[in-house]
């Protein structure tokens, strides 16, 4: 079931897309064997099909990880014989995505799938959107519930939370001085996340004191200029977690040039191809994420399903999504993708994205 998706080996695929998988062989190979009809054919009435047309939203332009959502819904769409296309703003900010969601609302697409810089500052516009007709999806990173139809979450958080915390504590003995490099400051994803990473230090690792928590907004200079304020303002920092594919690549890049390399370890979430060179030259020894090309995939396959009717985004309303299988909505109108892989130095080679 892995090979319809761009750039993906055999290998990266076994542990993420588990969970979707378990009890589907069957129905995931059905929907593939039966090519583009199988998404939304029942929608418009009559023997027409009424596949989605979709607008992707990312948190912003440029950025690897949501290149390969991108890849992935363009996969996804290809399929279902719908129509993807990605549009976003330069930058991060709490609003930036709002004028792109009102043109999509006023092109009348289908349905928004979007990764949200805020959760409450583009509610109005995704609002306004939903009652002109158009389905919105969440995904990566969520508004408030009550401004979407769904939200398809990239892993449980908890448990990207935990992969982060167990990672560092491994790599600096369970104890000294760490500090956070974040996406921007109101991300709804990283904010999660870095909630609960405190939460499991406090209990779980009393000799780990968290001394700093910083924002490079998914921008790679100021990543880049806010690893170097870290080191520069705690001389005893033993560790950095980044929660964010720019930041941790970025980090990576000072640290491999420093005098800190190898002394302050860093892990976070990162994509394989970014921070491949630095796990080979010792600057970092792991790091996690889940597959963002089956993030975009899952999400226009969900996307479709709405737009069609053929699901509400009620908890126990089921869809297939192509070769992944088939999922369930879950309560407040979460889909989850998967579990998070480990890249070291002993898998990074079979993963492409
Ligand atoms: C960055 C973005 C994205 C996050 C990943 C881990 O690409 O902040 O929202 O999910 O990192």
């Amino acid at each position: 079931m892995s090979q319809h998706l761009p750039g993906r080996r055999r290998a990266g695929l076994a542990t993420i897309a588990v969970t979707a998988a378990l009890s589907l062989g069957l129905s995931a190979c059905g929907a593939a064997d039966t090519g583009g009809d199988s998404g939304s054919g029942g929608g418009g009435g009559g023997d027409e099909s009424s596949a989605a047309s979709i607008t992707f939203i990312p948190k912003n332009l440029g950025n690897p990880y949501f290149d390969a959502s991108d890849t992935g819904g363009t996969a996804a769409s290809g399929e279902f014989g719908g129509d993807w296309s990605q549009v976003g703003p330069t930058e991060a900010t709490p609003d930036s995505q709002v004028s792109f969601i009102n043109t999509a609302t006023q092109q009348r697409t289908d349905a928004i799938v979007i990764s949200a810089n805020d959760p409450t500052a583009i509610g109005d516009a995704l609002q306004e959107a939903r009652d002109a007709g158009t389905s919105v999806v969440t995904m990566d990173s969520d508004t408030d519930p009550e401004y979407r139809d769904l939200f398809v979450s990239q892993a449980d958080a908890e448990g990207i939370a935990a992969t982060q915390v167990d990672q560092i504590a491994e790599q600096i003995g369970d104890s000294g001085e760490v500090a956070i490099l974040s996406a921007a400051a109101n991300a709804t994803n990283q904010n999660a996340w870095i909630d609960l990473m405190e939460q499991d230090l406090e209990e779980n690792h009393p000799d780990i004191e968290l001394v700093d928590t910083v924002y490079g907004n998914d921008d790679d200079q100021t990543s880049f200029d806010q690893t170097a304020a870290l080191l520069q303002s705690h001389p005893d920092l033993k560790g950095i977690i980044s929660p964010t594919t720019v930041g941790i690549a970025a980090a990576a890049r000072y640290l491999s040039t420093s005098d800190a390399k190898g002394q302050v370890a860093l892990t976070g979430l990162g994509t394989p191809n970014q921070m491949r060179e630095y796990v080979k030259d010792g600057t970092v020894t792991s790091f996690a994420l889940w597959n963002p090309e089956e993030l975009g995939y899952l999400s226009a396959f969900a996307a479709d399903a709405l737009a069609s009717g053929e699901i509400t985004g009620e908890e126990g309303d089921e869809f297939t999504a192509g070769d992944l299988g088939d999922y369930t909505v879950g309560a407040d109108g979460v889909v989850v993708l998967g579990d998070p892989t480990v890249f070291d130095e002993s898998n990074i080679d079979d993963f492409d994205f």
